[in-house]
């Protein structure tokens, strides 16, 4: 039987070597099964012999080294994986960082040049603006969009110098005395008296506009929500906004001005007739809306010709600048008053009582015939004719009010002149 258990060796050591170098473990277990097999084969037969205990011995020797030189690299291996893998983690963990930063600051970035561009699309559009009312819905956006206001107020400086509101969207502060000669933006609390946050503490943002020493204006945003922590950013936003906005508000202030030229009569200072005439307009189309009335005074100074060619045309513009101011002086802030042509004043007089107006009509003719001018040694008075019509009595229409108003004049001036005519008493 030694033969047999020789072959079993010789087989187990085939194997082991074989399915070692193929399967590394199972390999090693399964040449060990055999082996025992050859030693329970051994004993039971009682018939080892040399050889046979030689080859099971050198089998025994292969596989336990075959599998110690297992058991040494899988254990390197393992150790080797285990640190590999950690290092890995360590350098995923390490890129994840990076690139989470990466990405926040690619965010960053982002939102400023998103910003920068809506900043620059607000220059393009307002230096595109053609008028201040084209000026206005753009600026009405960004501001709600860099500061997310829910109001807002420009002012210009006028030609004395002061602020002057231009457009005021919600209730915002007016601009205070120790803020005046500020140039960066400023923070402050108000209380509004009416609107939706009356008598609640809500935040002005003051944006100065200077151009080098000259002071073009101011913008007071009002912002409701505003945490401690946000306030340094927005006065540093605010600061980049109204840089940009300076050169587009000067462009807005010279239109004003042109604007106000355009529309007033230079020696006087009164609206002139076109504007007048426009305004006329309006006035019927909301007085037939509301059903409302309105009057009209066509006012003209008497014998003007006479004060011209006797004192000449420099003493006639001085008396016509004071007549102009007169006739100013006596209507109402919301009356509009025009120089209609050389020594013709227009007034509209909107709700006005016909009974009332006469009164009033009559103090403003005995102020200026009361008016003595000093031409030399000399006192010299002047006299108006006044003719007035009410819409919708005496006339339906722009043209047929003014109209009615110049017929009842031409009647004063035919009923002797330095008197008022009402248009019904001239049809009837
Ligand atoms: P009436 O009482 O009928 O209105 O007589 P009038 O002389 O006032 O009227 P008329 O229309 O005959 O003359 C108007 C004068 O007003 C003629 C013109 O020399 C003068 N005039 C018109 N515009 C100006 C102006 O800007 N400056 C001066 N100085 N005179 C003016
Ligand atoms: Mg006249
Ligand atoms: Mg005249």
């Amino acid at each position: 039987m030694s033969g047999l258990s020789t072959l079993l060796f010789t087989l187990g050591l085939v194997l082991v070597m074989a399915l070692v170098y193929a399967t590394g473990m199972a390999g090693w277990i399964v040449g060990c099964f055999l082996l025992l097999g050859g030693w329970v084969a051994i004993l039971v037969m009682k018939a080892a012999d040399p050889g046979a205990i030689a080859v099971q011995a050198l089998t025994a020797a292969v596989t336990m080294g075959l599998a110690l030189r297992w058991i040494f690299r899988h254990t390197y291996w393992h150790k080797r994986t285990v640190k590999d893998r950690r290092a890995a983690e360590e350098k995923q963990y390490e890129t994840r960082g990076v690139v989470d930063d990466l990405r926040a600051r690619i965010a960053v970035k982002v939102t400023e040049v998103d910003r920068g561009l809506k900043q620059y699309e607000l220059v393009r559009r307002l230096a595109e603006a053609m008028s201040w009312e084209e000026m206005s819905p753009p600026l009405d956006k960004a501001l709600k969009h860099f500061f997310r206001s829910d109001g807002w107020a420009l002012y210009l400086t006028d030609e004395k110098g002061e602020l002057s509101l231009v457009q005021r969207r919600g209730v915002t502060p007016e601009p205070r005395a120790e803020d005046l000669a500020k140039k960066d933006p400023f923070l402050h609390t108000f209380i509004p008296q009416s609107g939706t946050d009356e008598g609640r503490s809500v935040w002005a943002l003051g944006m100065p506009l200077w151009r080098l020493h000259e002071r073009i204006g101011c913008v007071i945003v009002r912002i409701t929500e505003l945490a401690p922590d946000q306030q340094a950013a927005l006065l540093a936003e605010a600061n980049t906004f109204a840089v940009q906005l300076i050169f587009a508000m000067a462009k807005a202030k010279l239109y004003r001005e042109l604007d106000k030229r355009s529309r007033t009569d230079g020696l006087t200072g009164l609206s002139r007739r076109g504007p007048f005439e426009e305004r006329l307009r309006e006035e019927v189309a909301r007085a037939r809306s509301f059903r409302t009335t309105f009057s009209i005074l066509m006012i003209d100074i008497d014998h003007f010709k006479n004060l011209n060619d006797s004192y000449g045309h420099q003493v006639g513009d001085e008396v016509l600048k004071t007549v102009a101011q007169r006739l100013h002086d006596g209507i109402y802030e919301t009356d509009v008053i025009a120089r209609f042509g050389g020594e013709e004043f227009v007034c509209l007089l909107p709700r006005s009582q016909p009974a009332g107006l006469k009164v009033k009509a009559e103090q403003i003719r005995q102020r200026v015939g009361n008016e003595a001018f000093v031409i030399g040694l000399e006192a010299v008075h002047v006299t108006i004719s006044i003719g007035i019509a009410h819409f919708p009595h005496d006339g339906d229409s722009p043209e047929a009010v003014l109209g009615a108003a110049d017929r009842a004049l031409y009647a004063a001036k035919a009923a002797g002149r330095n008197c008022v005519v009402e248009a019904a008493s001239v049809n009837s």
